[in-house]
């Protein structure tokens, strides 16, 4: 019944009635809901801007974050919402959702079980909300054309989850927490989902005093296998990708950077199947850059996706911002445009997982926070785009190592050399000389872009 009456206010009005579908207006446009540089259909470097750029929104941010901070209760508006953990009312924001994906231009979406659905009375009817509404988001996907860049399992939030999921101490939470992965995995297959997230929520500790790490690290093992093996049985063939962050929820994550990540994975025979999902914020947080943390992925053949946001310098925990530094946003599409052997994102994208200010807590306001980071990226895409093509940056870096191209360099390289013959070669040339590492200069050429 209340479901009736939402649906009738949205034929009437729609869910976000001051807001009309973004367009491109071109730079000049002083109409602050217009695009200026993020026109869909555009071609750089041989490819739509929304090919490149492949933007999703947070599920969770838009739709269930009240906007509350521990000093006060939420300030967002969402007329829609009963306020309920009642099925009706997930089922009422499916078409809010997909309004606003509609309206702001976003092709792509990311969610959690339980964002999208409630804990039911009793397990299986969990397990049944969440099938309910994945029927209700599928036809939404079907009536819109929209697609599920990733879906995860929120395994952190109920108090069941409190001490971890898969390294909780207790077989039973490990159990449930495979039973939740099981579940959400299969809605996300069900969605034609490209790929999988584990951000590892609580899989970390407080404190060591109480805890196992090596049998913690074995069991969060243990769980990613069983859903790589699960994903199989279904025939989900999209990516699995971890997420590292160090900090918040626990005082240590396991996954706390890109390099612990792949630690991880390698030991425990697991890169072949994982990539990262690389987080501005997180990256922040790590005491890195958003670009440290990229290199390091795409070093190991394993960037995946991005998680697009930013921090604050001056506060030092995770305010998952939107993306506005145009210069960081074309470090990230350099990488970005370098990915996949130069192909860019096949599976991932730029999923905005960023939530506005507890002071912008109009509905309006979610857009003016996706059509801020949407530009800030079109820009760093053309910038980016620009900067390959005329190769200046990657011809010096070629020339400040090309004494690796031949020679003594060549053979350090494939391993054709040993200590006592690289000892005879120092003995019989000149002290080495270095040339100019030039990073003013290249800092310099990089403004010269933007
Ligand atoms: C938490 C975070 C998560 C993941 C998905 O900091 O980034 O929202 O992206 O679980
Ligand atoms: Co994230």
């Amino acid at each position: 019944m209340v479901q009736c009456a939402k649906q009738f206010l949205h034929i009437m009005s729609g869910y976000f009635p001051n807001v009309s579908k973004i367009e491109f207006e071109g730079p000049d446009s002083d109409n602050p809901l217009a695009f200026r540089h993020y026109n869909p259909d555009e071609l750089v470097a041989g490819k739509s801007m929304k090919n490149h750029l492949r933007f999703g929104a947070a599920y969770w941010h838009c739709m269930r974050n009240p906007l509350g901070d521990p000093f006060g209760v939420g300030t967002a508006l969402m007329p829609w919402d009963d306020g309920s953990e009642s099925l009706d009312n997930a089922l009422v924001r499916v078409p809010v959702f997909f309004e606003f994906l509609e309206k702001s231009r976003i092709d792509y979406y990311c969610f959690h079980d339980r964002d999208v659905s409630p804990e039911g009375a009793t397990w299986a009817e969990t397990h049944a909300n969440l099938e309910r509404v994945t029927q209700e988001l599928k036809g939404a996907q079907e009536g819109s054309g929209k697609k599920l860049l990733w879906g995860t399992a929120c395994l952190f939030a109920h108090p069941r989850y409190a001490q971890g999921a898969a390294t909780a101490p207790s077989a039973d939470v490990f159990a449930y927490a495979a039973s939740q992965v099981k579940h959400a995995l299969e809605a996300t297959h069900a969605l034609g989902g490209a790929g999988y997230v584990f951000w590892g929520g609580r899989e970390g500790y407080a404190s060591l005093i109480n805890t196992d790490m090596k049998r913690e690290l074995d069991h969060l093992a243990q769980f990613l296998h069983m859903a790589v093996d699960h994903a199989r049985k279904i025939g989900f063939t999209g990516q699995f990708y971890i997420e590292p962050k160090p900090r918040e929820p626990s005082t240590h994550q396991y996954d706390s950077d890109a390099a612990a990540c792949l630690n991880f994975l390698r030991e425990y025979d697991l890169l072949d199947h994982l990539k990262l999902n690389i987080e501005t914020n997180h990256a922040e947080l790590a005491g890195h850059t958003m670009e440290h943390e990229l290199d390091v992925a795409s070093a190991a053949g394993a960037l995946g996706s991005i998680d697009a946001n930013r921090g604050d310098q001056l506060i030092g925990w995770d305010t998952d911002q939107f993306p506005t530094n145009i210069y960081l946003c074309a470090n990230i599409m350099l990488r970005v445009l370098k990915m996949n052997g130069g192909q860019g994102f096949t599976t991932g994208g730029l999923n905005f997982d960023a939530k506005r200010r507890r002071e912008s807590h109009l509905p309006e306001d979610l857009f003016h926070a996706h059509v801020g980071g949407m530009d800030a990226f079109a820009r760093g895409l053309k910038i980016a785009a620009r900067i390959v093509e005329d190769g200046r940056f990657d011809e010096f870096v070629k020339a400040r190592y090309a004494s690796f191209d031949s020679g003594v360099g060549a053979e350090i390289e494939s391993g054709a050399t040993d200590l006592n013959a690289l000892n005879s070669y120092a003995l019989g040339i000149e002290p080495p000389v270095l040339d100019s590492g030039r990073q003013e200069m290249l800092e310099n050429l990089l403004n010269d872009y933007l």
